[in-house]
């Protein structure tokens, strides 16, 4: 009912999810569908203007002006409002860095990249915090974030907030990471990976943007196969 549980009802209109369904509908199942009335309250006896199936069994239902909602209605988070220690403000300030056996991935998401999209040097062993900013500063553009291979959950970060994924690999590999809310028409390229490398190797911690591999900071492997 407009305005809950109340005699004097903003509005014209009332709907009641409570009525009795038994034997009126189609027999498509041990449940039928359930049933609802759409009432126009404005004249001096209400009258039914609509009868028909509903799904579940609701059994409440309460609308309020637009008025009262729109004024309060969160858009966007401010980047400049963002106090998480965790956050990237800024494509220029995402980074990855060790802490002993963690590696904090300080991610910046816009679409229709992430930055950092290629992370070497993680190990087996190691404990990794994806914290992934959203950047994006205009209504309805969430990101999502996910590992391939982690069984905990996945992020879905407002415009200009920033949100921590906690990940620990079980396996050496190759793993995409990806956006995993549809954010334009590019949001399936909005991917990278992150490869585990076995316990106690010295592949360096390197990460990019963009491009397919970090630059080689150690022997490349064509030296390495002539000895
Ligand atoms: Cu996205």
């Amino acid at each position: 009912m407009p305005g809950g549980p109340t005699r004097k009802p903003h509005g014209k209109y009332v709907i009641a999810y409570n009525k009795i369904t038994k034997d009126r509908y189609l027999p498509t199942g041990p449940e039928l569908t359930q049933s609802a009335q759409l009432y126009d309250i404005s004249g001096e006896k209400m009258k039914l203007i609509l009868d028909f199936p509903t799904i579940g069994e609701p059994h409440y239902a309460e609308a309020i002006p637009a008025s009262l909602v729109m004024p309060n209605s969160q858009k966007i988070y401010k980047l400049e409002e963002n106090k998480n220690p965790y956050a990237a403000l800024g494509e220029g300030k995402a980074r990855v860095e060790r802490k002993g056996n963690e590696v904090h991935v300080y991610m910046t998401a816009i679409r229709s990249h992430f930055n950092p999209d290629n992370i070497e040097g993680v190990k087996l062993g190691d404990i990794v915090y994806f914290h992934v900013t959203n950047l994006e500063q205009d209504w309805d553009v969430p990101h999502g974030f996910a590992v391939k291979g982690a069984s905990n959950a996945e992020l879905l970060i407002m415009p200009g907030e920033t949100q921590t994924l906690k990940w620990t690999p079980e396996k050496v590999g190759v793993y995409p990471m990806y956006c995993t809310d549809f954010c334009s028409a590019l949001h399936q390229e909005m991917q990278g990976y992150i490869r585990i490398s076995p316990a106690g190797s010295n592949v360096p911690l390197t990460f990019s943007t963009g491009t397919n591999l970090p630059k080689p900071t150690t022997t490349p492997v064509a030296d390495t196969m002539k000895k």
